[in-house]
C-alpha cells in the first residue's frame, strides 16, 4: 500500500506524501518531445505504450509518492460519441452535442473504445514500485457537461426555470453520465489503479440555486458508488469555497484537493475527519525560490498535525521549470 493510501486511510498525520496534479505534461521536454509526434492528443491518450511511458515520466525525475495516469476528462465525452480535439494553446474543442448518438452507445461500445486506457493502467502498475500509488481519475458529471453541451460561456444565461427546459433530456443525461463514468472508475480500478480523483473543476461556475442538484448530488452518487466497492476516492470541486463544508459534510469523501482559493486555516479548521490536498497556487513556482518554499512551508505547517497530501490548488502550468519542481519536491520530502 503506498503512503497515499495510507493517510487517507488510517489518517495518520505523520506522513506528508507529495504528487501534482498535471505532473505529466507540457513542461516536461521529455513529454513535449512524445507529444510533438504525436498531433493527436486523443490517439496519444489511446496509446497504452506510451500514456503508461508518459505517466511514469515524472516519477523519473521526481521523488513523488503516486503516479497520476495520463489520459483525460474527456476521454469520457468521446468514447460516448462526441469528436474531441486540442488544438495548440486554444484547449479542447467539442463536436456538438447530438442526443441521439449519445443514447445509442452501450456498455460493450464504451468499454473496446476505452480498453486501451485500461491496459495502460496494467502496464503502469507493473512498473511502477510497489510503494508508489496510481491515481485514475474521472471527470464529474457538471463538469464533463460543461464540455459536451459548451456551457462555459453561456453559464450567464441560465436560469432556475430556464435550465431544464433549455438542455433537453438532461435527466436522462445525467443519468447515463453518472452510470458511465462509475463503468470507467470501475474498469481503472480493475486493470490496477489504486485511487480515484473526481475532478468537478468547473463547480465554481454553478448558479447557486443549481448546487444541489449539479455538484453535491452527482458526486454524492460517484462518492457511494466507490464505497460500496471499496475504492478511495479524492474530490476535487474546484472554485465553491465556503460550500466545502457543505460538500464535505454531505458527500464525505476519503480526501478532498482544496484549490488556491480555499484558505488553509479556515479549511484546516472547517473540513474535518477527511483528509486534505493540496492548495498551494502553482504560479509559487513561477517566483523565486525563497517564494516558492515559503508558501510550500505555509502549507505544510498549517497542515502539520493533519492527514495532508501536498499537492497544488491546480495543475502545473507550462511554464514550470522542472529543476524548480525538483527542489519543491526535496523540501517537501524534507520537511519535519
Ligand atoms: O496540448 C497538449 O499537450 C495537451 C495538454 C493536456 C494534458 C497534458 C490536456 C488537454 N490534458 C492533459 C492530461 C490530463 N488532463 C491529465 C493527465 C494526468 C496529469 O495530471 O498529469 C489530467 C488529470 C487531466 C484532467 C483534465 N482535463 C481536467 C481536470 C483537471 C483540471 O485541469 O482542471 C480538465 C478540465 C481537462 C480538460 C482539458 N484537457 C486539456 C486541457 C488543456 C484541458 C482544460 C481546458 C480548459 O481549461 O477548459
Amino acid at each position: 500500500m503506498g503512503d497515499l493510501e495510507k493517510i487517507i486511510i488510517s489518517k495518520k498525520s505523520n506522513l506528508k506524501p507529495v504528487w501534482f496534479m498535471r505532473q505529466a505534461g507540457r513542461y516536461l521536454p521529455e513529454f513535449r518531445k512524445i507529444r510533438s509526434e504525436n498531433k493527436d492528443f486523443i490517439k496519444l491518450c489511446l496509446n497504452s505504450n506510451l500514456s503508461s511511458e508518459i505517466t511514469l515520466q515524472p516519477l523519473k525525475r521526481f521523488n513523488l509518492d503516486a503516479a497520476i495516469i495520463f489520459s483525460d476528462i474527456l476521454m469520457i465525452p468521446y468514447a460516448l460519441g462526441q469528436s474531441v480535439e486540442f488544438k495548440k494553446n486554444l484547449g479542447p474543442t467539442i463536436e456538438k452535442f447530438d442526443y441521439e448518438r449519445f443514447n445509442s452507445i452501450d456498455e460493450k461500445k464504451f468499454i473496446e473504445i476505452l480498453d486501451p486506457v485500461y491496459k495502460a493502467i496494467e502496464i503502469t502498475r507493473k512498473n511502477l514500485p510497489q510503494e508508489k500509488s496510481l491515481i485514475s481519475f474521472v471527470g464529474a458529471p457538471w463538469t464533463l457537461l460543461v464540455y459536451m453541451l459548451n456551457l462555459k460561456d453561456n453559464i450567464k444565461k441560465l436560469n432556475l426555470d430556464s435550465f431544464k427546459k433549455n438542455i433537453k433530456n438532461i435527466d436522462k443525461i445525467m443519468f447515463k453520465l453518472n452510470k458511465f463514468i462509475c463503468l470507467h472508475i470501475e474498469k481503472q480500478i480493475s486493470a490496477g489503479a489504486n485511487l480515484i480523483q473526481i475532478f468537478d473543476s468547473w463547480a465554481g461556475l454553478i448558479p447557486k440555486d443549481y448546487f444541489n442538484n449539479l455538484c453535491i448530488e452527482p458526486n454524492l452518487n460517484l462518492v457511494k458508488f466507490c464505497k460500496e466497492k471499496k475504492i478511495i476516492t479524492i474530490c476535487f470541486p474546484k472554485g465553491i469555497n465556503k460550500n466545502l463544508l457543505k460538500f464535505n459534510g454531505e458527500v464525505q469523501p476519503d480526501c478532498i484537493s482544496l484549490d488556491y482559493d480555499v484558505d488553509p486555516f479556515w479549511a484546516r479548521e472547517n473540513l474535518t475527519g477527511v483528509a486534505l490536498q493540496g492548495g498551494m497556487h502553482p504560479k509559487f513556482l513561477l517566483m523565486s525560490e525563497k517564494d516558492m518554499l515559503g508558501e510550500a512551508k505555509k502549507y505544510l505547517d498549517v497542515f502539520r498535525d493533519v492527514p495532508y497530501i501536498f499537492n497544488l490548488g491546480h495543475g502545473l502550468v507550462p511554464e514550470t521549470n522542472p529543476d524548480k519542481l525538483k527542489k519543491l519536491v526535496e523540501f517537501v520530502k524534507e520537511y519535519k
